[in-house]
């Protein structure tokens, strides 16, 4: 194992094994060597996964990591950075679906702050096995390890931030009220029950699920249930409500789709060479790689002519990537044609999301002044073009509360643009529960209402009165703080501060703050 040592006045990174990061990450005014206290970092390889150690004193708290199903402080818990869809989350399930592998050690008297790029496998272990250090095993020997010299939280996001990239400043509308559910079709519904919610509360934006295409077939329109999509769509428009589509990866094998045909080639293929192929909603499915400038050169065109129908957001689902077999991962042995060489899926998984948002990023920066892609997935760097919501939560008391520490969470780890689907995605709510989703979210970025196919009602025309009321008012509330919130994403991209934050970020010298979990 060797490494070399560079460094700036924002970090000491350390270079294992002469790796060039395939993320394009700004390292401006970096110089090679310098002295560093290595009390705190022990590093040791074995079988293919390096162990880093680091000092994890006994009253100390750990903040970051990412979207994690649990509270705000990591100590005493292990975390896997690996892409996974869990089907659903109920509290401590991990790993979930994006990995950012940036973390805070807060300790009595000094934060630090650390990442370790590598957009693999990565276990997290804070304080488990042994109790006074982090073991951090990356199971790889090419990787950068970067420790931050900021002197306070909010130095040290603004360092990681200035390295992996200013958070995407979404337009307006994403931040207003917004209407799912897997899904609404035809296009007459869809319009009925936009304009029933029109009676209650305003209706920014509304996100079209997975039976909006022809047999699942991406950028098709079921014809029998949107006749007429551009017409619609100006229906839409007309209501001042935008319209965000869902995209995921999957694309059907059929040598009569003329999509498949266009992307053929660049598709991410096995190691004897051929296309990997896995079932997915189309069933047998094949996967751009995103990863190989030609696959997002042909993405992006796809993606400019679905544009063309009046779309104004595009929602990346499914991109950890999932398949639907086995555990839901690509197999690891597939393999990338990067700009970089070929890489195993394994060794670049988690980063795949990113990759695959650049093209619909710079597609719609040509056309709007403001891009907006929600991601399900992503790596460090997303937030350049992604918002991010939370995935397939659960209706129930615990989720409602476990958001807050997991939509912040991820804020502070660089995704400031967040949110939860309200009401929750999976199981049966009540309206009780709806109600409260709508306030506990009322200052997170993103504030959408989402549900599974199997669910229950959560419009809010559909609920009792009094509920009905509870709903509006939160609503009405959300935006009269609308230009607040609006400015906290603008500061996020500005200024590379968190949009919310759990208070143990701001308030990391007070012993009380990292319990407080629920503001
Ligand atoms: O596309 C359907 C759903 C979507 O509604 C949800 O928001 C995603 O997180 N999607 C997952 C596919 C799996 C649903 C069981």
């Amino acid at each position: 194992m060797s490494y070399s040592i560079y460094h700036n006045e924002d970090y000491v990174r350390f270079n294992f094994n002469a790796y060039s990061s395939i993320m394009d990450f700004n390292r401006n005014g970096e110089k090679e060597g310098i002295k560093y206290d290595m009390d705190d970092l022990v590093f040791e390889e074995r079988s293919e996964i390096t162990f880093i150690t680091i000092d994890l004193p006994v009253k100390s708290h750990v903040i970051g990591l990412g979207e994690r199903a649990c509270g705000v402080d990591r100590k005493r818990r292990k975390m896997i950075c690996y892409n996974t869809d869990p089907n659903t989350y109920r509290k401590d399930q991990d790993p979930l679906y994006s990995s950012i592998p940036f973390f805070y050690v807060i300790k009595e008297k000094d934060v630090k702050g650390y990442f370790v790029d590598f957009p693999g496998r990565i276990d997290f272990d804070f304080g488990v096995e042994i109790y006074n250090r982090i073991k951090i095993g990356v199971h790889s020997e090419s990787f950068d390890l970067y420790c931050f010299t900021g002197k306070t939280p909010e130095d040290i996001l603004r360092q990681y931030l200035s390295l992996t990239g200013s958070p995407v400043i979404i337009p307006e509308w994403a931040t207003g009220h917004a209407i799912s559910r897997y899904t609404y079709y035809p296009d007459r519904v869809a319009l009925e029950v936009l304009d029933s919610y029109r009676e209650y509360v305003p209706v920014d934006a509304m996100y079209f699920d997975i039976h909006h295409m022809d047999m699942y077939k991406l950028f098709t329109w079921d014809r029998g249930r949107f006749k007429d999509p551009e017409k619609f769509i100006d229906e839409l428009h007309k209501r001042n409500t935008k319209i965000v589509t869902i995209v995921d990866p999957s694309v059907k094998v059929d040598q009569n789709y003329d999509v498949f045909n266009r992307l053929n080639g660049t598709y991410v293929e096995t190691k004897n060479g051929e296309i990997y192929t896995a079932p997915m909603w189309p069933g047998k499915s094949a996967f751009p790689d995103f990863f190989n400038r030609e696959g997002r050169r042909r993405w992006g065109e796809e993606i400019r002519e679905w544009l063309k129908y009046g779309v104004d957001g595009i929602w990346l689902d499914m991109n950890e990537p999932t398949v639907l077999q086995g555990d839901k991962t690509m197999e690891g042995d597939a393999i990338h044609r990067t700009d970089h060489g070929i890489m195993r899926h394994r060794d670049v998984r988690n980063a795949y999301a990113n990759v695959q948002a650049m093209a619909p990023y710079e597609a719609m920066a040509e056309i709007r002044e403001k891009p907006f892609i929600l991601t399900r997935a992503g790596y460090s760097g997303i937030q350049k073009y992604a918002a991010m919501w939370t995935g397939d939560n659960l209706s129930s008391e615990d989720d409602l509360h476990m958001q807050i520490s997991t939509a912040s969470s991820l804020s502070i780890s660089g995704v400031t643009s967040c949110g939860c689907d309200l009401g929750g995605f999976f199981n049966r709510g009540n309206p009780h529960l709806l109600a409260a989703y709508y306030r506990m979210a009322l200052f997170f970025p993103l504030y959408r209402n989402h549900k599974d196919i199997e669910g229950n009602d959560q419009e809010i025309f559909m609920q009792p009165s009094e509920i009905r009321e509870d709903m509006a008012e939160s609503v009405s509330m959300r935006y009269k703080f609308l230009d607040q919130i609006y400015q906290a994403v603008y500061f996020s991209h500005k200024y590379l501060k968190p949009t919310i934050s759990p208070l143990s970020f701001y308030y990391w010298k007070d012993q009380d703050a990292i319990h407080i979990e629920d503001q």
